[in-house]
Parts: structure tokens; C-alpha cells; sequence
């Protein structure tokens, strides 16, 4: 916690109970997230610092979850769900009426109900691929009447076009030297571009919606319960509108190869069928009633486009001298690019078998 008053920063929220301690929580690597525990009966609390230098607009963004939260709960009490409070987040609010609080350095602070007796998981197995298929299908289908309009906390996040842009650009100005050793990669992916931008191309005609997505569907994203059933889908900070592609794909990505995706023993990578069953029987449990034809269709693009996009993103950021993802030795992106495209190859031949399992469950 370095130097930081917690203290203080509490003290701006409205929290019951007095705190006894504040210890670290979690492994995530973009914000600060912390564990306050309390005397008594009050509930603990969950004390985060946002990352506004990737996420800019601390507004929409908490203006985002607050309309997505208080929706999900409207469902769940319509349904009657018991144990309504395990299963959505739940944002304190600031003195100043908002559910953040900026402090004098211009550290953004956020304050929830912390959910007690959860587990969270990072491997998937087939039973929780299908549970948690089912858990972002429900996610998505509680969303497709929010009664507001949300922004894109990252614009163009999963915007295809964008990021190959972005690897075009890096490309022109080989800013890190680096662009002989990975010309192949380079002439490889662009040979696919096309067909992945198809996304884009299709919205712009109008025959693919955005809807509300959570856009980082990775199963630590997800508490379980001690019996091991999903409870609720949390961090929150990338829900936006997107293409469903981006909610269905990129769960596959990480949790459908057979290994880490900075794995650098290439005989590893490989697409999971089990779990690409399992999930997506989940998922169209769940989304098949608000899905358009197109939608559904298209599920297979999906699983190549997040692999794909995945490794544009890791080779433009490794050519351009490594300027976003963190890194641990000097050609750890170029690692993530191999891995990644070794995936998005393995990925595209089960093609045929993706597209007739979707239909078999159709
Ligand atoms: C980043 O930090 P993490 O793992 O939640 C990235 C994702 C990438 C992922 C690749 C805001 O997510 O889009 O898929 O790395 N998030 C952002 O490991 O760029
Ligand atoms: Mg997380």
C-alpha cells in the first residue's frame, strides 16, 4: 500500500463499521484492488484504485456500471433470485453523491460490497466452461434492454480495423528496430485482415448490432460460490457496446488453449474442442432467444478474431518497443505474438467442425 492514507480515502465513503484492516486482494494487473475488512456485523468492503490512464473518463465509466449494475439487480428481482447481493456488485457511494472519489493526487478510489465465502478460478474446466458460457450468455441477455445508452470506456476497443491500423503504423516506423526478425509474421496476418474486419464491414451496412458486452470474459472475471456455481461476473471496467464476438471469442481464447498465452514452447498452443464444446453450449443456452441469425452464424469468426486480434496487438506493441503490456524479459511480446497466431492457425482449422457443432445445437 506504499504511502497511501486508506484511511482518509475511506473516510470519503459511506461504509459501515469500523475498519480493523486493509490488506491487498486479487492479482489484477491494471487496478489496485484492496481487502477492508471490518469490526462486527458490517460488511466488508472492496477498496480499488482505477487505472485512469487506461481508463480516461473515471465518469462514464462508473456511469456505465452503476446503470449495468442497477439493471441486473431489476432482473434478478423480477425473477425472484434469492441471495440477490451475492450475485451483483453492489457500489458505495462517495460523500460528494458519486460512487468515485478523486483524491488530491488525482487517484481515482471506488468502494463495493465485498462478497464473502467466494472462490475464483484461472483454469477452466469443461463443467465450468459450460457454466460460465451460461453465466456471460445471461450477462449479455439481462443487458439487451439497459435503459440508457452506455459509452465505450476504451473507444474502439475491439475494433478490428483499429488494430490493424495500429500494426500498420507501428510497421512504418519501426520505432524498436525490430521489424526484420517478424516481416513473415506481418505478411502472414495481413493475408487474413480482410476477412477478419468483417465485423466492422458488416455494422457499417447495418446487419450486425453492438450490444452491451463485458469485452473481458477471462474466467478470474467470475466469483463461484464454495460449491463451485457461479455467483456473479465482476470487473466491470470494459463494459461496453461491442459485437457479442467479443464476450463469446475471447473466452475461448484464453480459456480454449491448451496453454498460457505467453507460453513459449509453440508444441503446446493448441484449440481445446472439450472446452470450446462445453462453453458454447452454455452460451446459446443462455443468448440463442436474442441473437440475430447473423450473430449466431458468425460464432466461429469470433473464436479466430480474438486469437488474431490478440496477436496484432502483441506485435504492434512488440515492434513498437514495448510500450503497453508489461513485460518480463526483452522478446516477451514476440512470445505472445507466436503463441497467439500458433493459436488463431489451430483455431482456423476447426472451422468446419465449430460451424457444424453450432448448427447441431440450433
Ligand atoms: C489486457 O490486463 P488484462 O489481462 O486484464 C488487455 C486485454 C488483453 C489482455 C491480454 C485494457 O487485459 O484486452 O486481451 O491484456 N486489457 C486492456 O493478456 O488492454
Ligand atoms: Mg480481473
Amino acid at each position: 500500500m506504499g504511502n497511501i492514507d486508506t484511511a482518509s480515502i475511506l473516510a470519503q465513503f459511506e461504509i459501515s463499521g469500523k475498519v480493523q484492516e486493509v490488506k491487498p486482494l486479487g492479482n489484477g494487473l491494471i487496478n489496485d484492488t484492496y481487502h477492508v475488512i471490518t469490526e462486527g456485523d458490517a460488511p466488508d468492503y472492496v477498496l480499488q484504485r482505477i487505472n485512469n490512464a487506461i481508463f480516461q473518463d473515471v465518469d462514464l465509466l462508473q456511469h456505465n456500471i452503476e446503470v449495468v449494475t442497477a439493471h441486473i439487480r431489476r432482473k434478478l428481482e423480477a425473477d425472484g433470485t434469492d441471495d440477490i447481493d451475492r450475485k451483483v456488485l453492489q457500489f458505495v457511494k462517495a460523500r460528494s453523491g458519486k460512487t468515485y472519489y478523486c483524491d488530491e493526487a488525482d487517484r481515482y478510489w471506488r468502494v463495493m460490497i465485498y462478497i464473502p465465502d467466494t472462490v475464483t478460478n484461472e483454469a477452466v474446466t469443461p463443467e465450468s466452461a459450460y457454466d460460465c458460457g451460461k453465466a456471460f450468455g445471461s450477462f449479455e441477455k439481462m443487458l439487451v434492454d439497459v435503459p440508457e445508452p452506455l459509452g465505450e470506456t476504451i473507444p474502439d476497443f475491439h475494433n478490428m480495423e483499429l488494430r490493424m491500423r495500429q500494426l500498420r503504423e507501428a510497421v512504418q516506423n519501426d520505432a524498436a528496430g525490430r521489424l526484420g526478425e517478424v516481416r513473415d509474421i506481418v505478411d502472414e496476418l495481413e493475408r487474413d485482415a480482410d476477412e477478419m474486419c468483417q465485423g466492422e464491414r458488416l455494422y457499417r451496412e447495418g446487419r450486425l448490432p453492438k450490444r452491451i458486452c463485458h469485452c473481458d470474459t477471462k474466467v478470474n472475471n467470475m466469483l463461484f460460490d464454495q460449491q463451485g456455481r457461479v455467483l456473479c461476473v465482476i470487473d466491470l471496467d470494459t463494459v461496453m457496446p461491442s459485437f457479442i464476438f467479443s464476450d463469446y471469442g475471447d473466452f475461448l481464447r484464453t480459456g480454449a488453449n491448451f496453454t498460457a498465452e505467453d507460453d513459449p514452447d509453440l508444441s503446446h498452443v493448441g484449440f481445446n474442442e472439450e472446452i470450446f464444446k462445453a462453453f458454447t453450449t452454455g452460451y446459446l443456452e443462455s443468448a440463442r432467444e436474442f441473437l440475430t441469425p447473423i450473430e449466431m452464424e458468425l460464432l466461429p469468426y469470433a473464436v479466430a478474431l480474438f486469437p488474431f486480434m490478440q496477436c496484432v496487438r502483441f506485435l504492434a506493441d512488440y515492434i513498437n518497443g514495448d510500450t503497453y503490456y508489461k513485460i518480463k524479459y526483452p522478446t516477451h511480446n514476440l512470445d505472445r505474438t507466436r503463441n497467439q497466431l500458433a493459436l488463431y492457425r489451430d483455431v482456423r482449422r476447426h472451422d468446419q467442425m465449430m460451424a457444424a457443432f453450432i448448427r447441431g445445437l440450433l
